[in-house]
């Protein structure tokens, strides 16, 4: 009898979400083989997760594929797959901008990029999107560094900065055609600046806005609003039918309480992120600068500059996002969006799936 083989695999917190980072090289090229495996070594499905890496919750039911780039725009191309907890799913149809923090250290530490003596940049395309993204982290002496002084809200402690720069992505970023739709009988902006995004005022739904996740997690009847609002925007944005799918998220805005420009609540989609996620981060950014959109009159935008602060469940994120507002009469589209996340490296060796 042989020794059941392992699967190469790095554990790591992205900004706040968490995931096994593979080589492409190290996972079947047969999607539906490779996606059987990763339930397996995920745990899923199981609402605990308990036979595998995952730690029941969106958030923590994450993997990245990486693999060296074969254009010129990038040195690492970067796959994401969500993986279901309670359902035997495996999903590419979403980005993840948290794990994305990770990709740029695991490709050095995995040898796919030369680091520098002080500090790596690396350019990664990002898979489910097409788009790109720049990560420049700290490698003093050719190694990776996971410690530092940055903090970032909903991750205790500090950890060395990951600065995420997006140029434009390739998707309008107003998907509708629109500034406003009305869906589900409810006022909405859809955005996508990196993550299709729905924004409502949490007044819209009975809401103020500020309540706890778990609170907002436990009410069936805004869980039905929520699923049929995604529902219609999804048609409406391009994605078609989006039942058993991650994308749209739709995120209440109200105003902000603690000096930011919005305090956010986020669906992903069901369950209520417990901070925001990165790239729809980037979305509610964007969305807010659109004059008429359903952000104008909840958000407190800064006077100068592109940075804004979003409030989330657990503290902020702060993000830099340009619109560039277009010829009269055409619709805004994105600008430059930048952000700093940390990563930090949790293990590194073999994982062993469920059996088959
Ligand atoms: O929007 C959760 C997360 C995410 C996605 C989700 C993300 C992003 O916080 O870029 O990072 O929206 O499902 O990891």
């Amino acid at each position: 009898m042989t020794a059941p083989a392992g699967v190469r695999c790095m554990l790591l917190r992205g900004g706040t979400s968490k995931g096994g980072y593979f080589l492409t090289e190290d996972l079947p090229a047969e999607p539906a083989l490779r996606d059987d495996l990763l339930l397996r070594i995920m745990g899923s499905p199981d609402a605990r997760q308990i036979d595998g890496l995952g730690g029941a919750h969106p958030l923590t039911s994450k993997v990245a594929v990486v693999c060296p780039s074969p254009g010129p725009d990038a040195e690492v191309d970067y796959l994401f797959l969500q993986v279901g907890v309670t359902a035997p799913e495996v999903s590419d149809r979403q980005n993840c901008g948290n794990l994305l923090a990770g990709v740029g250290p695991f490709a050095v530490e995995r040898g796919l990029v030369t680091p520098g003596p002080v500090e790596t940049s690396v350019r990664i395309r990002m898979l489910n999107t097409g788009d790109l993204a720049t990560a420049t982290f700290p490698t003093p002496g050719g190694y990776v560094s996971y410690e530092g002084a940055a903090n970032i809200s909903g991750v205790p402690g500090t950890a060395a900065p990951v600065v995420i720069e997006f140029p434009p992505g390739s998707s309008p970023l107003l998907p509708t055609g629109s500034v406003r739709d009305t869906l589900a009988g409810l006022s909405v902006t859809c955005v996508d600046n990196g993550m299709p995004t729905v924004l409502v005022a949490a007044p819209a739904l009975g809401l103020t806005g500020y309540e706890d996740p778990k609170e907002l997690e436990a009410n069936p009847a805004l869980t039905r609003q929520i699923l049929e609002l995604r529902l219609e925007a999804g048609i409406l944005m391009g994605l078609g039918d989006v039942t058993g799918t991650t994308v749209p998220k739709v995120s209440l805005l109200a105003p902000p309480r603690h000096g930011g420009a919005v305090s956010t609540r986020t669906f992903i989609p069901v369950r209520c992120h417990t901070s925001i996620g990165v790239l729809g981060a980037a979305s509610v950014a964007a969305g807010l600068r659109i004059a008429g959109g359903v952000g104008e009159n909840v958000a407190r935008l800064p006077a100068h500059g592109d940075r804004l602060r979003i409030e989330h469940p657990t503290g902020f994120l702060d993000i830099e996002s340009a619109v560039e507002q277009g010829a009269k009469g055409a619709l805004p589209g994105a600008g430059r969006t930048a952000v700093v996340r940390t990563a930090r490296k949790i293990f590194d060796g073999a994982v062993f799936p469920r059996p088959a």
